[in-house]
């Protein structure tokens, strides 16, 4: 097991790697940029290095300052949380050559997984159903135009190294194949520096469906399974809940198995994220994610599982701890990603948090690293924290969440608690009954006063 943990981000996942680090009697270092001098993770950890300026390509994502950092302290192993550096695997493959720990998967899967084709080329090898499209990239208009005959109108056209939405165009005839493809491969060129890109059937009203895979590395894996990811904004998830509202027990063991013996045959190490879309009772892989996510305490508060100690666990050589046998889903559960935002405009407010109460009680938990007086800066991703609720039933947990967010007082900023508070209280999601362009759709028509 590793003496000393570098944790090489910031905010609530820093101080959620530290809590298990902890938890393990393991000593960390909290790195920092100089806007979080006074942050959270810095202050509880047992060691902290100022690595930069705010910039996070001068801190947060410089590998020389991170490497340099482990070696004043010797730390032996770094948790990346997510975003930033956790899904770069040539800083996996750095660490490796200073012989530091990685809690994280394998490189060679973060880059597989990282590059959207080779994804789903490995997907399917693994007996994963993915979306109809192109065997691989598309190189012509002339072989564009031939696979979206094959697989039929309206086709998608997405960015091999994209991710997040970014890089997709619709093409709804023929006629706007071409154009759909040039403009996609533009918007990846210049986000990613390649402008490959390849094809899917474009599905109309899916939902976001996500299986949570761990690894030991050696053919050992098991799933926890799934959260229903389809409230998004601009490809930002607002609210997550598992298991999902539109699967009932046999489909949840059904794609649970499959990714499972995927990630076995994979070998592959660590917290993984599968993620679908979902139409008409069909599953259809559209990527992976190898790093632990900002919507996996769903998963253990339904599971009671913790995923980041299991993660710590197997990078350092140890067994999983449970088997698939021993994982229930019990109950259900709800988060809500509270940001310093207009809950309309969404506009990210920094500034000073002037009073903040979170709320408690039987089944309510609070990942945040804000306090009173703290100062959010602008330099970051306006994630104040998240607020997750379980519940025996989803309509307890339903009753539970509305009670916590009107218990949940955030002074000094805007906040986004006005549009859950409108979200718990609307018809369709308290039936469960939305897909990956409702929230959208419901903000453009008003229908959510908050
Ligand atoms: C799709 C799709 C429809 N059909 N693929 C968005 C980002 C990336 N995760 C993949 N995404 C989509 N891929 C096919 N073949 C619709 C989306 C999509 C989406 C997916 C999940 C959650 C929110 C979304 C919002 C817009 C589009």
């Amino acid at each position: 097991m590793f003496d000393k943990i570098l944790i090489a981000n910031r905010g609530e996942i820093a101080l959620r790697i530290l809590r298990a680090a902890k938890e393990l009697g393991i000593a960390t270092v909290a790195v920092h940029s100089t806007a979080d001098a006074d942050a959270m993770h810095v202050r509880l950890a047992d060691e902290s290095v100022c690595i930069g300026p705010p910039a996070a390509r001068d801190s947060y994502l410089n590998i020389p300052s991170i490497i340099a950092a482990c070696e004043i302290t010797g730390a032996d192993a770094v948790h990346p949380g997510y975003g930033f550096l956790s899904e770069n695997a040539r800083f996996a493959e750095v660490l490796a050559h200073h012989e530091i720990g990685f809690i994280g998967p394998k490189a060679e899967h973060i880059r597989i997984m990282g590059d959207k084709i080779e994804a789903k080329r490995t997907a399917l090898k693994l007996g994963i159903p993915c979306v109809p499209g192109s065997e691989g990239g598309v190189e012509t208009g002339e072989e564009a135009k031939r696979v979206a005959a094959e697989i039929g109108y309206p086709v998608l056209v997405k960015a091999a190294s994209g991710g997040g939405g970014r890089g997709m165009k619709v093409a709804r005839t023929e006629a706007d194949l071409d154009q759909a493809i040039g403009m996609a491969r533009s918007e990846a060129k210049a986000a990613f520096g390649d402008d490959s890109v390849y094809l899917e059937k474009y599905l109309e009203k899916p939902r976001h469906i996500e299986v949570q895979v761990l690894g030991d590395g050696a053919g050992g894996a098991v799933h926890l399974a799934e959260r229903d990811c389809s409230l998004q904004r601009r490809h930002q998830k607002v609210w997550e809940e598992g298991g999902s509202p539109a699967l009932n027990e046999a489909m949840r063991a059904e794609i649970g198995g499959i990714c499972a013996n995927a990630m076995k045959k994979l070998g592959y190490l660590g917290a993984g994220t599968v993620e679908f879309l979902y139409e008409d009772g069909r599953f259809y892989f559209i990527e992976m994610n190898t790093r632990i996510q900002v919507e996996h305490p769903v998963t253990e508060m339904i599971t009671g599982i913790d995923l980041v100690n299991e993660q710590i666990r197997v990078a350092a050589g140890a067994p999983l701890s449970v088997a698939q046998e021993d994982i229930r889903v019990e109950g259900h559960a709800i988060e809500c990603r509270i940001n310093a935002e207009d809950p309309e405009t969404f506009r990210p407010s920094p500034g000073q948090i002037t009073y903040y109460h979170p709320p408690g009680g039987l089944g309510v938990r609070v990942d945040s690293a804000a306090f009173q007086g703290y100062r959010i800066p602008p330099n970051y991703d306006s994630l104040i924290g998240k607020l997750i609720v379980h519940g025996r039933t989803r309509n307890e947990c339903l009753m539970r969440l509305r009670r916590a967010l009107d218990e949940f007082v955030i002074d000094g900023v805007d906040t986004t608690l006005p549009l859950f508070r409108a979200l718990v209280r609307n018809q369709d999601v308290q039936n469960g009954m939305y897909d990956i362009h409702w929230l959208e759709t419901a903000l453009a028509s008003g229908d959510l006063k908050t």
